[in-house]
C-alpha cells in the first residue's frame, strides 16, 4: 500500500507541500491541472511544472485525480471521437512523466453531490452532509447552493466548473434519452478508445464510484454496487481498466459491503479512497472521522481486506471533517489538513499492526 494525499496545486490550495511533508508515511501527491476544462489536452510543460514542485519535497506524482471526461463522450455525440483522441494524447503526455494511475468518473452533469458543505457534527467540527429530501427534483437549487459557495469564497471544484453549470438546462436537455444502457454503451466506447494509449504507457484508468451511488435528478448513475462493478470490469476486461474504490461513496448506501468488493476485485483496484460515513434513519448521511466506530463504513474490515489481499496500490484518506479553525473560506470542503492527517495516522496504525501480526505469524 502506498499512502498519498490529494493536493489542489500551487495557488489553489491553502495547504502546502511542506505541510504535507510533515504527515508520516505519505509518498505521493494526488494532483490535477485544475484549470483545465474537460476535453482539453494536458500539455507537457504544464505536467512538468507540477512534477518539479512535488519532487522538490520527495513526492511522486503517480496518481492523477481527475482527468475529467467531456459531456459529449458521456452523451455519445459524434464530436466524442475528437475528445477521445484528446484524452489519449493527455494519457500519453502523462505517461512521459511517470504517471501510473488516472482516476476519473463517468457521472452525468454533476460530480459528487451534497446539500451542506459545513454541517456541524456535534463536537464543534463540521463535515459534508447529504440531506436526502433536498436532492430530489430541483437541480437548480442544489447547483445554486454549490456555485454561490464557490463564488463567495473564490474557489472552483472539479466537476463543478461555473462555465458548465451556467448551461445546466441546456446540459439536461442534451442528456435526454441517455438512460442507463446508453450510458453503459458510451462508457464502453470511451474505454475501448483509450485502452491502446493505456497499454502503450502502462497507465491504469481507475473509475471512481458514483457519489452518492444512486440516480439523482433523473440522471442515470452506473457505478453504484457490487453488481455494477462486476459488470464494469467484465465489460472491458483489460488489466488497465481498473477501479478507484471509494469506500465513502459506496457506503452512502449501507447495503454495500466494501470489504467484500475489495476481496473480490483487489487485482483491479488501482486506487483506494478511504472515508467513513454515518447514516441517519431518514436516509441522510454525514461524513465522519476515519475511526471505525465513528461511522458505519466498517473501515477496519476494509483495511483488513486490503491487507489480506496484499494490496500494493495507492490509497488516500478521502474527505475529512473541518477542525481547529478550518471553516468556509479557509479550507476546501472535505479537504482540510488536520482530519485527513489524522485519518492517515489511523490507517497507518491499523496497517502497521496488521504487518506486525503477519510477520509474527499471528
Ligand atoms: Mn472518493
Amino acid at each position: 500500500m502506498q499512502m498519498t494525499f490529494r493536493w489542489y496545486g500551487e495557488g489553489n490550495d491553502k495547504i502546502s507541500l511542506q505541510d504535507i511533508k510533515q504527515i508520516p508515511g505519505v509518498t505521493g501527491i494526488v494532483w490535477a491541472l485544475h484549470d483545465k476544462m474537460p476535453g482539453e489536452i494536458w500539455e507537457e510543460h504544464e505536467i512538468a511544472r507540477v512534477k518539479e514542485q512535488c519532487e522538490k519535497y520527495g513526492f511522486n506524482i503517480d496518481v492523477v485525480e481527475s482527468v475529467n471526461v467531456h459531456d459529449d463522450i458521456k452523451i455519445g455525440l459524434p464530436t466524442r471521437d475528437q475528445y477521445i483522441a484528446n484524452y489519449c494524447q493527455t494519457i500519453r503526455n502523462l505517461g512521459k512523466f511517470g504517471v501510473k494511475v488516472i482516476c476519473y468518473n463517468f457521472m452525468p452533469i454533476f460530480d459528487w453531490t451534497r446539500s451542506d458543505l459545513f454541517h456541524p457534527v456535534g463536537d464543534g467540527s463540521t463535515a459534508l452532509f447529504y440531506q436526502k429530501n433536498m436532492i430530489q427534483d430541483d437541480y437548480n437549487a442544489m447547483a445554486k447552493y454549490i456555485l454561490d459557495f464557490t463564488e463567495k469564497y473564490n474557489m472552483s471544484f472539479p466537476g463543478w466548473e461555473p462555465e458548465r453549470m451556467a448551461k445546466l438546462d441546456e446540459l439536461f436537455k442534451a442528456y435526454e434519452g441517455v438512460d442507463h444502457e446508453k450510458l453503459w454503451a458510451n462508457l464502453k466506447y470511451f474505454l475501448e478508445g483509450i485502452m491502446p494509449a493505456c497499454e502503450e504507457t502502462g497507465i491504469k484508468m481507475a473509475i471512481h464510484m458514483d457519489d452518492p451511488p444512486w440516480d439523482i435528478f433523473g440522471l442515470p448513475r452506473l457505478l453504484v454496487d457490487e453488481k455494477s462493478i462486476d459488470r464494469f470490469l467484465k465489460m472491458v476486461d483489460h488489466p488497465c481498466n481498473c477501479l478507484t474504490l471509494c469506500s465513502g461513496s459506496l457506503n452512502a448506501n449501507p447495503e454495500n459491503d466494501v470489504a467484500a468488493i475489495v476481496r473480490k476485485h483487489c487485482d483491479r483496484i488501482a486506487f483506494a479512497h478511504i472515508r467513513n460515513v454515518k447514516h441517519f434513519e431518514n436516509g441522510d448521511f454525514s461524513e465522519a472521522s476515519h475511526r471505525d466506530c465513528d461511522g458505519d463504513t466498517r473501515i477496519l474490515n476494509i483495511l483488513k481486506a486490503y491487507h489480506d489481499c496484499g494490496f500494493d496500490g495507492y490509497i488516500r484518506p478521502d474527505h475529512g471533517r473541518h477542525l481547529w479553525g478550518e471553516k468556509a473560506g479557509t479550507v476546501r470542503p472535505g479537504y482540510g489538513l488536520y482530519d485527513r492527517a489524522l485519518g492517515i495516522m489511523y490507517m497507518l496504525g491499523v496497517w502497521d499492526m496488521l504487518d506486525k501480526l503477519k510477520a509474527e505469524g499471528k
